[in-house]
């Protein structure tokens, strides 16, 4: 009898476990084939009026090629939109989130934390647009620790800063708000942490070990804000008024499988997706908060477009775009096959 208990729970146990495994969707390689050595690292996307992906090629693992902007076609050709401005301590761009602002331009993070070690080096940048044409590259706010994520509502722009460095306390990180308006490449705004009147938000990481705080940021329809605390592995939800002013937060979803919360991005249908770079999955939570693991797969090179520490992912019609940034963190260590995956959800 106790054998036959036994022989029903192992087969229970092995039923469950096949059928989670099902569930999950296999990754395949964009593009039909690995990027070449220029492109080594991409992370950032967004989704222009135009409909492509445009994309933040930060090139943090092999810093000798220029960091870019490109932009992947509907039917997955990949065109280069510029290069982007080297920081003249460092000599490079870092660039991570990317926005088009309601004027048309694009708006991304240039995180130096990535060179340097010298706090205050990252920017943003203003990439001017005429039309499908790249124009310039300037400097509009500039005194960030580790700009990162970066979102719009209105002619608002959001930032997330994941590292405030306030009086060497590496837990604290928070979200600057910013007008349109303010962003002058004539005289760019310098940010100046706790106090600063454009931080709206500062967030404790609870994580004693994995100490990275506020990274992917995004707005639903309804105009509320989620960001992603990534230590924590928590989503965490705020309502801002136009203003600028926080009048409430609150965690959205946590845990369920989520190792930590990168970048993130939302879709048309409000559901939010989430690359979970130490747990190499790709993550969906619904708007009832519901916690989806979409794909996942232990470390790799991604040769067969395998996740490969990614670091953002967003949706285009029935295909989930994701970043394998690859970096030497966690569980993950940087080779030689720089991928972006596909994962088709139809
Ligand atoms: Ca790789
Ligand atoms: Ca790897």
């Amino acid at each position: 009898m106790k054998n036959l208990v036994n022989l029903i729970v192992v087969a229970f146990l092995f039923i469950t476990f096949s059928s989670c495994q099902e569930q999950l969707k296999t990754p395949k390689l964009a593009f039909g084939k690995a990027l070449p050595e220029k492109y080594n690292s991409p992370d950032g996307m967004t989704i222009g009026s135009d409909g492509y992906i445009y994309l933040s090629m930060t090139n943090v693992n092999k810093p000798e090629f220029p960091a870019k902007v490109l932009r992947i076609s509907e039917d997955d050709q990949i065109e280069e939109v510029i290069d982007l401005l080297p920081h003249p301590k460092t000599g490079v761009a870092k660039p991570l989130g990317i926005v088009f602002g309601s004027d048309g331009n694009l708006y991304i993070s240039d995180n130096q934390s990535f060179a340097s070690e010298e706090p205050g080096l990252s920017r943003i940048f203003k990439v001017t647009m005429n039309g499908i044409k790249a124009v310039k590259c300037e400097v509009v706010a500039e005194g960030f620790n580790m700009s990162n994520g970066i979102t719009t509502r209105g002619n608002e722009i959001y930032v997330a800063e994941t590292n405030l460095n306030a009086g060497g306390d590496v837990h604290k990180s928070g979200v600057y708000r910013f007008e349109l308006s303010e962003l002058n490449p004539e005289n760019p705004v310098k940010v100046t942490g706790i106090g600063d009147p454009h931080l709206i938000w500062v967030i404790e990481t609870k994580n004693k070990e994995i100490t990275v705080g506020a990274n992917g940021l995004a707005f639903n329809s309804k105009g509320d804000l989620f960001v992603c605390n990534f230590g924590d592995a928590e989503v965490l939800k705020m309502l801002v008024d136009e203003n600028g002013k926080v009048t409430s937060t609150e965690v959205f979803a946590s845990g369920n499988g989520m190792i930590s919360v990168d970048g993130m991005q939302i879709d048309t249908e409000d559901n939010i997706w989430i690359a979970d770079f130490l747990g190499n999955a790709i993550i969906k939570i619904t708007p009832k908060a519901k916690v989806v693991i979409v794909a996942k797969n232990g470390t790799t090179e991604g040769a067969n477009g395998e996740l490969d520490a990614p670091s953002e992912c967003i949706r285009r019609g029935d295909k989930v775009y994701v970043s394998n940034i690859d970096l030497t963190f966690g569980p993950n260590t940087t080779d030689d096959i720089h991928t972006m995956s596909i994962i088709e959800l139809k």
